[in-house]
């Protein structure tokens, strides 16, 4: 990333705030949450039940190497660190499985050179950003944490959030004071006491995680130990459901390119994508802009270019007190270019093949006759643009004189270069000809 980019990127997150390092990416059925504030480092036994806790699903299982990709895209930004990921040895020194059981010996692994070494009784897995490589560490060290969550297991209420009004008791103050902040006020509310599941799951650390309320008063917001006085509240939602309409990623030259991403949440959150980090311009005037509303934001790329091939990104935020929550989803969009391919044989119609890399010189095979050559000279102007248009007006207004004579050729072959297009022909001993 250039550092102006950067520079805005970060301006961008300090203007919102008290953004917290929590970061989720929706990527093909699934939602992962990065946990890097320092105040989240946590042993791994904590990690592992604060996924839980957070309705975040459970520490990630890499059992792909498109998820370690989409972890590596999560954890990138934040630069050398550890976390802490789903697999450990911790009952039976070397049997390496992720916490659901699944061995790690039968599928995806990227341990980093030299690992897992178990050095002074190394039991946990942690994910080392920036190679994108995994590590054995003593259970007990304190790392941020990655989550993973089925995308089929989660729903809207799992990142809505209850805001309690003050005072608790005027329904039109506490009306307006949600509207205030995009909110909808909920008519009756009480705390509710945390799932008896959880407590007894995870009793022992019920009083450590004891549940804080988010209570609002006016424009301040503060958190305080939930009790049965707090009545009055609104519904908020948390940016959830992340989707990009398409999971395309090659496009031709001079493609059309519009690809949606919605977010759901309450306040609707904003919504825009990036080109790598940088913003992509919401002016219609551009060659790439955004159409970007509470929501949702529609890319595009009028005529796409090799040049344009990036990873895309669309970041989606609402807030909710102090805390805003940024989700992304990505495509890395590849733009190849247009070559053209003309057969030997007189008849056949000229094929468009796809190229890798980007050339200047196009090749194509000599056609039997110039008028031939003129059928498929009229493809060209599509392929390279209109500024290459006149010069081949002229190339075939002086076929047009020649005709109907065919070329000459030697039969050592010749070759000549009219621009971008670079013809070699040999006359076969069948008489057709080729390069
Ligand atoms: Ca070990
Ligand atoms: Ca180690």
């Amino acid at each position: 990333m250039d550092k102006r980019a950067l520079a805005l990127f970060l301006l961008s997150l300090l203007s919102l705030g008290q953004a917290h390092h929590k970061e989720t990416l929706y990527r093909n059925s699934y939602v992962y949450t990065f946990y890097a504030d320092d105040s989240d480092d946590v042993h791994w036994d904590d990690a592992d039940y604060r996924c839980a806790w957070n309705n975040a699903g459970h520490l990630v299982y890499i059992k792909t190497y498109t998820i370690n990709q989409d972890v590596y895209e999560l954890t990138d930004f934040w630069g050398n660190r550890e976390s802490w990921i789903g697999a450990h040895d911790k009952y039976s020194e070397g049997f390496w499985h992720w916490d659901d059981g699944t061995k790690l010996s039968d599928g995806y692994q990227n341990w980093a050179s030299g690992e897992p070494n178990d050095h002074r009784g190394e039991d946990c897995g942690d994910f080392l950003s920036p190679t994108n490589r995994w590590n054995d560490e003593h259970c007990d060290q304190n790392y941020g944490y990655i989550c993973q969550k089925d995308l089929i297991k989660s729903s809207a209420s799992d990142y809505t959030e209850v805001v309690y009004t003050k005072p608790s008791t005027d329904r039109s103050f506490a009306q307006q004071g949600c509207s205030l902040h995009g909110f909808q006020l909920l008519e009756e509310r009480k705390y509710e006491i945390v799932p008896e599941i959880l407590q007894q799951k995870h009793g022992n650390l019920r009083a450590k995680y004891q549940r804080e309320c988010l209570v609002m008063e006016g424009n301040k917001f503060e958190k305080q130990i939930c009790d049965e006085t707090l009545t009055s509240a609104c519904k908020a939602i948390h940016t959830y459901d992340l989707k990009i309409s398409t999971e395309q990623e090659d496009y031709m030259e001079s493609d059309r390119i519009e690809i949606d991403c919605t977010a759901s949440g309450i306040p609707l959150p904003n919504v825009t994508w990036h080109q790598g980090y940088a913003p992509v311009s919401e002016s219609t005037d551009q060659e790439i802009f955004q159409i970007s509303k509470k929501g949702r934001s529609t890319l595009i790329i009028k005529n796409a270019q090799v040049t344009d091939t990036s990873r895309y990104r669309c970041f989606a935020q609402n807030q909710i007190g102090n805390d805003v929550r940024k989700t992304k989803g990505y495509l890395d969009v590849r733009v190849h270019p247009k070559t053209l391919a003309i057969p030997v044989n007189k008849g056949r119609s000229a094929g468009i093949q796809e190229q890798s890399a980007l050339s200047d010189d196009i090749e194509y095979k000599e056609p039997s006759s110039c008028q031939d050559r003129n059928e498929n000279l009229w493809m060209l102007p599509t392929i390279f643009g209109l500024n290459v248009l006149m010069i081949l007006l002229l190339f075939v207004f002086m076929c047009r004189r020649s005709d109907p004579a065919p070329p000459k050729a030697d039969n050592s072959g010749h070759e000549f270069t009219n621009y971008a297009v670079t013809v070699t022909k040999h006359q076969l001993p069948d008489g057709s000809w080729s390069t």
